[in-house]
């Protein structure tokens, strides 16, 4: 495929000469490279200085989604939009973003923060590493950065111009496609076990489900209520027992702020639905201080500053917290049945090795899916709990 003509992909050796050009890392020993890239679409080098332990991370993208192959081609621009979007979120939230030193939008780069100290959170979590600021974290940071970002913080034509730049029709069409469209329609290819056909038969048959699904798309595409991360999942976030890092908003976009509530709580119940019963209970904590603490800092920020003629009116931050957290649900259900039988799917499910049990657990996340997106309006936390202890303790509580 031809590449946008300034284009060059790095290797370890130019990942090396522009930390070096960029004077990043001062050192007397030579700087080494690896490229550590595990996710689906972009390339990543951390280079390092074993002398003083110092490291870089060069983020570069390249024209097609490394998952999907060349045929799927892919705008550079969205390392620009990552860049920019860390800038953003970093100012709104400095303790939860890795700071950006660098980026060229002609070659898709962006050099930030060494955050290898830190582990990824899907990995940590699946691993049973204990994460007890975690969820207050995210929840923090998906508060501050929706409210922040929003009409009740800025000016309106400000709100407009922001939203303009971060207009990513590209990386959208990858959530609609396999988020909203593919997962739930059967003549759309779609990659699980064929054990798993009877389940994805009762979900693309289901035409209450489908109408919902139809709906929550439709919220995805028109609604431009905050700068939304975009893929705020699990393993886009980078922990310690006492400190987060957001990371990969390539997906930045103005959208509904259900969208990032329901990604993180969804990839939260890949743990709560594979964990053995015993130790789901830290789960569901982190499944609870992520809302509380969304809520409770939304509405700090909601009562001390916002902008609305009508902001004090009875009513109104309940209707909007209310409105959020029915279309967090029910994203929520799209991710969990996504990552099930539509692509990319994740190593809380996939890395069950016994099949029994493998296909126990992803039966019951697409039947869990599901009802959050059926029953969205009426759920809370609680009562998702109350679902994922139904539909899994009893089917194998001896994992
Ligand atoms: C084609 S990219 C597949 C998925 O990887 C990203 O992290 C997003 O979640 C996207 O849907
Ligand atoms: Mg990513």
């Amino acid at each position: 495929m031809t590449q946008p003509s300034n284009f060059k992909l790095l290797t370890n050796e130019t990942a090396i000469a522009l930390t070096q050009k960029l004077g990043l890392i001062h050192t007397t020993d030579s700087l080494h490279c690896n490229e550590i890239g595990d996710g689906n679409l972009n390339y990543v080098f951390h280079v390092t200085d074993s002398v003083n332990n110092k490291g870089v991370i060069i983020k570069q993208a390249v024209p097609y989604a490394k998952v999907l192959g060349e045929s799927w081609p892919l705008t550079l621009k969205r390392a620009a939009i990552e860049a920019n979007a860390l800038i953003q979120f970093r100012s709104y939230c400095p303790e939860f973003v890795p700071q950006v030193y660098y980026s060229d939008e002609q070659l898709a780069i962006t050099v930030m923060e060494d955050l290898s100290h830190l582990k990824i959170a899907r990995s940590g979590l699946i691993n049973g590493d204990p994460f007890p600021l975690l969820s207050k974290h995210i929840g923090e940071f998906v508060a501050k950065t929706a409210f922040y970002t929003s009409d009740f913080h800025l000016e309106p034509s400000a709100k407009k111009e922001v939203a303009r730049y971060f207009t990513n029709p590209e990386l959208c069409k990858i959530t609609e496609v396999f988020i909203f469209t593919d997962p739930f329609l059967e003549e759309h290819p779609g990659e699980f076990e064929p054990e798993l056909t009877g389940a994805a038969q009762s979900i693309w048959n289901d035409a209450e489900l489908l109408l919902e699904v139809a709906k929550l798309k439709q919220s995805f595409e028109s609604e431009q209520e905050a700068l939304l991360h975009g893929d705020l999942h699990t393993g886009s976030i980078f922990a310690s027992d006492t400190e987060t890092k957001v990371i990969d908003p390539e997906f930045a976009f103005y959208g509904p702020v259900g969208f990032d509530l329901g990604q993180y709580t969804a990839n939260l119940l890949f743990q709560a639905i594979t964990r053995p019963a015993t130790e789901k209970e830290e789960i569901f904590t982190y499944l609870k201080d992520f809302m509380v603490t969304f809520e409770k800092t939304y509405s700090a920020l909601w009562n001390s500053t916002n902008k609305s003629p009508y902001s004090k009116i009875e009513g109104y931050l309940s209707y909007v917290l209310t409105k959020f957290k029915g279309d967090a649900y029910g994203f929520a259900g799209c991710e969990l049945i996504r990552r099930t039988i539509g692509l990319s799917h994740v190593a809380d499910l996939n890395g069950i090795e016994d099949k029994e049990a493998r296909i126990a657990a992803k039966t019951a996340t697409l039947k869990i899916g599901a009802h959050l997106i059926k029953n969205r309006k009426e759920l809370n936390i609680p009562a998702v709990i109350e679902v994922v202890k139904q539909h899994t303790v009893a089917s194998y509580s001896t994992l």
